[in-house]
């Protein structure tokens, strides 16, 4: 068995309930085998980025210890996706859930179906914001830290949702 190493995921959807889709999503993740999950980012309400003409997204990251290696990690990823009902119509095309390795453990590879870390992440505010929000002084091997990087891209079609548990609070 492999020593346990950090990993970032990112998780985006936006069929089917998408804040159902991503909130059902963190428990399957630490139910994974050799993996524990150590934080998780609030939910962003987001527009659309690449392919518009879609509604509009809820986006989170989430830190896990795992000992999987990284395709096992992403085999098992892609099978989350799949229990969640996702189809690949066309690149980028809405979806019910999508599962995006970011960082292993400050790993640099470039294998099929596999980059880490993840070749679009320091371009995307929303992947760095809820990243930077779990992990302030996160590194991108190769880029730098990810609060600069978030610095560096338009914020303003994110809206951070609050959690779960401070909206059952506000009620009577
Ligand atoms: N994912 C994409 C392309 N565009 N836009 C938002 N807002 N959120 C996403 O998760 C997203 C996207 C490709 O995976
Ligand atoms: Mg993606
Ligand atoms: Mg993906």
């Amino acid at each position: 068995m492999l020593k346990p190493v950090q990993a970032f995921v990112a998780l985006g959807a936006n069929l089917d309930d998408p804040a159902d889709q991503v909130e059902r999503a963190f428990p399957e993740l630490a139910r994974l085998a050799q993996t524990r999950l150590v934080a998780r980012s609030a939910l962003y309400l987001t527009k659309p980025v690449g392919y518009t003409e879609q509604p509009d997204f809820i986006n989170a990251v989430t830190l896990i210890e795992t000992a999987l290696s990284p395709r096992q990690l992403l085999d098992e990823l892609l099978a989350i996706e799949q229990r969640h009902g996702r189809r690949r119509e066309f690149r980028n095309a809405p979806r019910t859930l999508d599962l995006d390795l970011l960082l292993y453990d400050g790993l640099v590879m470039h294998e099929p179906g596999l980059t880490l870390p993840h070749p679009r992440m320091h371009e995307r505010a929303f992947v760095l914001a809820p990243l930077v929000e779990i992990a302030p002084d996160c590194l991108i091997p190769g880029v730098g830290p990810a609060a600069a990087a978030l610095h560096n891209t338009d914020t303003s079609d994110l809206r951070k949702l609050a959690p779960a548990h401070a909206i059952l609070s506000a009620c009577p």
